[in-house]
């Protein structure tokens, strides 16, 4: 066990810092507000990185306070995506953001969804290694309409190649026909799939942490938190305690 912890702290040491930076982040908002939240932005608010549909979406700027709204704490000029038009065949349309993770790690992707009644209630998520081929990690289900979801992605780079250090990283969100369906399902289990449905992005953010070689006072520092989780790990195993199973917030949909 200590071995494992050993080797666990070599790799967290050299792999990145404890915190974590925002690369790229979205709010739609104005750069300069001007009240009127059917203005708005396509370039990050932080960071740098480029936004876009595809596949015959259309896309317009609505306000991002509706129907309790996204994370989002601008109050006044508060903007969201509204994005429609998702009937296109064959990855049903949906938006592709770029962003280079060039000496980060462990990237993570958040954003919020605002899901109407009639849009497609599978959401797809990839993300692309080389800025061109895009590689499904899985997908959310909104199965509930007028309503704000809020995702989180962390994308380990052991599972997940290609995602750290990646000047062409990408990430793809598109609407999703569920296997075993042969049409789109409605996010309102009451509703039908229309392409008039519509999805509203806000607070789309890329993060990482730097990955980094440890310094001399990173050094000294490393080897204190050694003996003291060393220490952490004798008395657990004296007084029988397992390690908890991490949480993952994130879990696949259709295949
Ligand atoms: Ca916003
Ligand atoms: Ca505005």
């Amino acid at each position: 066990m200590i071995k494992q912890v050993l080797a666990a702290m070599a790799i967290s040491a050299f792999a990145g810092s404890s915190y974590a930076d925002i690369l790229a982040q979205w709010t739609f908002n104005s750069p300069t507000p001007d009240a009127n939240t059917s203005t708005g932005s396509l370039i990050p608010s932080i960071g740098a990185g480029t936004l876009g549909p595809f596949n015959g979406v259309t896309n317009t700027f609505s306000d991002g306070r509706i129907n309790g709204g996204s994370s989002d704490p601008g109050t006044t000029d508060n903007s969201s995506l509204f994005t429609t038009n998702y009937a296109s065949w064959p990855f049903g349309g949906g938006i592709i953001f770029r962003a280079s993770t060039a000496g980060y790690t462990n990237i993570t992707i958040s954003y919020d969804i605002h899901h109407s009644p009639t849009s497609s209630r599978y959401e797809a998520v990839r993300y692309s290694p080389d800025g061109i081929n895009m590689l499904r990690i899985g997908a959310w289900i909104g199965d509930s309409g007028d309503t704000w979801f809020h995702r989180e992605i962390n994308l380990d780079p052991f599972f997940w190649s290609g995602s750290a250090n990646n000047s062409s990283f990408a990430i793809m969100i598109h609407a999703e026909i569920p296997s075993g369906s042969q049409s789109f399902l409605a996010s309102d289990p009451a509703s039908t799939f229309s392409s008039t449905g519509s999805w509203a992005f806000d607070m789309i953010t890329i993060s990482g942490t730097p990955t980094l070689v440890p310094e001399g006072g990173t050094f000294a520092m490393f080897t204190a938190g050694l003996a003291a989780c060393i220490g952490t790990v004798l008395r657990r195993k004296r007084l029988g305690l397992r390690s908890r199973t991490p949480f993952r917030s994130y879990s696949g949909g259709a295949a």
